[in-house]
């Protein structure tokens, strides 16, 4: 009966998948991540391992691995939690959920934006303090997000949804980067494909949907930043360290740019407190993919991917080492 260990508490969906095709599962009960020990004694015990963003799997990680060890599945799009080469090295396969948590970030994104520009957060503990006295023509008062034109850098599936509600819902001008250009996005669009100066200097909302590699590693600085418009709003759903943290408050802090929406943080969980005590920033604890929808595909998808790599499949989120 091959094993398979589960990081921490995930939907049920996934993990009914297994034992139905005869799979010994085992969990991780408490609330708490694992430490670096406990992941050496699980790749070196189980034939295959459910992980999740928070599980660094690295070279020390993976120098444990028995040869039984199979696959790793990891719960989530992104997988630079795990070190794919050493993996790949040691022959352990590794996959990920694509497409599972697509319409959810989406949905998030413009949440931050409109949070953002609506000053939601300001309008909401004004209301509770009492303040709202008597209405104001121009109290809380914005420009609107319709019409405008919006910046997508990274065009995988998450920013093609972004760049659908930018287009269809909310009648945006879409200028898009990626390393390649996709003319169906174009024709469904109208997207301008477009190079990162030009999208940071003419757009009014910037969304960053790319993995985190070392090339994107601070892809966004201070540079990028002051070529923004004083009244864009930038959002990040993506990885914190896509944007030097430090740059982003000091641009926020001198009113650089208008505000920023984040999701993720260079340092997670570590948020510093300069970026805290911004009045112009919208902070959620990474959970633009927090939806029931999202988490139930993850876990099915996760499971699917390790039962095709027992039965000789290749699986539907296999990651091909470059
Ligand atoms: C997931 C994410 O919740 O899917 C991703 O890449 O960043 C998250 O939204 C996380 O990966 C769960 O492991």
């Amino acid at each position: 009966m091959p094993t398979v260990y589960v990081t921490r508490k995930i939907p049920d969906v996934g993990l009914q998948l297994l034992k139905k095709k005869h799979f010994r599962v085992d969990l991780n009960h408490s609330d708490q991540n694992l430490s670096e020990e406990d992941l050496k004694k699980l790749v070196s015990k189980y034939d295959a391992i459910i992980t999740l963003v928070t599980d660094k799997i690295d070279r020390q990680i993976l120098a444990q691995a028995s040869p039984n060890l199979k696959i790793i599945s990891n719960f989530g799009v992104g997988y630079d939690n795990i070190d794919i080469l050493e993996a790949k090295r040691k022959g352990v396969i590794v996959t990920n959920t694509p497409g599972a948590a697509s319409e959810s970030v989406a949905e998030h994104v413009f949440m931050l934006f409109l949070s953002c520009l609506k000053q939601v957060i300001a309008a909401d503990r004004f209301v509770r303090l009492g303040k709202y006295k008597k209405w104001d023509p121009f109290g809380f008062i914005s420009p609107q997000m319709w019409g405008k034109t919006i910046g997508i850098i990274g065009l995988g599936k998450i920013g093609t949804f972004v760049g659908n509600i930018a287009y269809n819902g909310f009648k945006m001008d879409i200028l898009y980067y990626d390393t390649s250009r996709s003319e169906d996005f174009e024709i469904l669009t109208e997207a301008k494909y477009s190079d990162m100066e030009l999208i940071f200097k003419k757009a009014d909302f910037i969304t960053l949907h790319v993995p985190l590699t070392p090339q994107t590693f601070h892809l966004v600085g201070k540079k990028q930043l002051d070529f923004m418009k004083n009244s864009a709003i930038l959002v990040n759903t993506s990885r914190g360290a896509v944007i030097d943290e430090e740059a982003l408050v000091e641009a926020l802090k001198t009113q650089k740019i208008a505000a920023a929406g984040l999701d993720v943080y260079e340092h997670e969980p570590d948020i510093s407190q300069d970026l805290i005590a911004l009045e112009n920033a919208v902070l959620t604890p990474h959970s633009a993919s927090a939806t029931i929808e999202t988490r139930n595909s993850m876990s099915r998808i996760a499971a699917e991917n390790i039962i095709d790599v027992f039965e000789g499949k290749e699986p539907f989120g296999l990651i091909k080492a470059k």
